[in-house]
């Protein structure tokens, strides 16, 4: 193994260095939801990190649109073996969400507005890898992509990006989310093929 990271190149890289093995590019932005798009309002929506001892911390989405925002370019990949390059988002750096909560877990799983779950270490979400973002291609989150807002984690399978989200819960102990407890792999990382339990 080389010592440099994927995408650390950014464009210099050729399209064919950034295709994970097994995957496919794409330009379509195909739609995959477990069940059906939930309505979700900006005016009753809120965003809630629950650490382990119970301790809520929450925004609303006029508070969340007040913190620091950023813009983010990245490919993403889903398990079912299509990637799309160069995403344009808009959105909130997870570690905001993070900075005054008093934690030592190590476990996180991100839970959705219609019930869809997916867990993480929490350094997968820190560190400038994982937005909370309300915003593609300049315009706002579609529903059927997970808007109002959705999380997005491109580093991993497209499945640890939990659409709708809201919020994140905090754990000591790794808990599978709703994918993970039925096979896919626990990490998830594309560029092992880290597709289901085993590989
Ligand atoms: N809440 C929720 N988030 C979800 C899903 C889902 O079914 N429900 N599907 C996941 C999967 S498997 C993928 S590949 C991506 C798909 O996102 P897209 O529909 O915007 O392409 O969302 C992920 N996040
Ligand atoms: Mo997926």
């Amino acid at each position: 193994m080389s010592s440099f990271s994927p995408g650390f190149r950014g464009r210099a890289r050729s399209l064919a260095d950034r295709l994970p093995p097994g995957q496919y590019p794409t330009e379509q932005f195909p739609v995959l939801s477990a069940g059906p798009t939930p309505k979700v309002a900006t005016e009753s929506w809120a965003f809630t990190v629950t650490a382990e001892n119970g301790e809520t911390h929450s925004w609303t989405w006029d508070q969340m649109l007040a913190l620091p925002q950023e813009d983010t370019t990245k490919d993403i990949h889903c398990v079912t073996r299509w990637s799309k390059f160069d995403t344009r988002w808009r959105g909130v750096p997870v570690e905001a969400f993070l900075e005054n909560v008093d934690t030592t877990a190590a476990y996180v799983v991100a839970h959705s507005y219609g019930g869809y779950t997916t867990n993480l270490p929490l350094t997968d979400l820190l560190g400038g890898k994982a937005w909370l973002v309300h915003t593609y291609d300049g315009f706002p989150l579609s529903p059927e992509h997970g808007g109002p807002a959705r999380l997005l984690v491109p580093h991993l399978y497209f499945w640890k990006s939990a659409k709708w989200v809201r919020g994140l819960r905090l754990t000591h102990d790794d808990r599978p989310g709703f994918w993970e407890s039925v096979g896919y792999h626990n990490h998830g990382d594309p560029w092992r093929e880290q597709r289901n339990w085993g590989d």
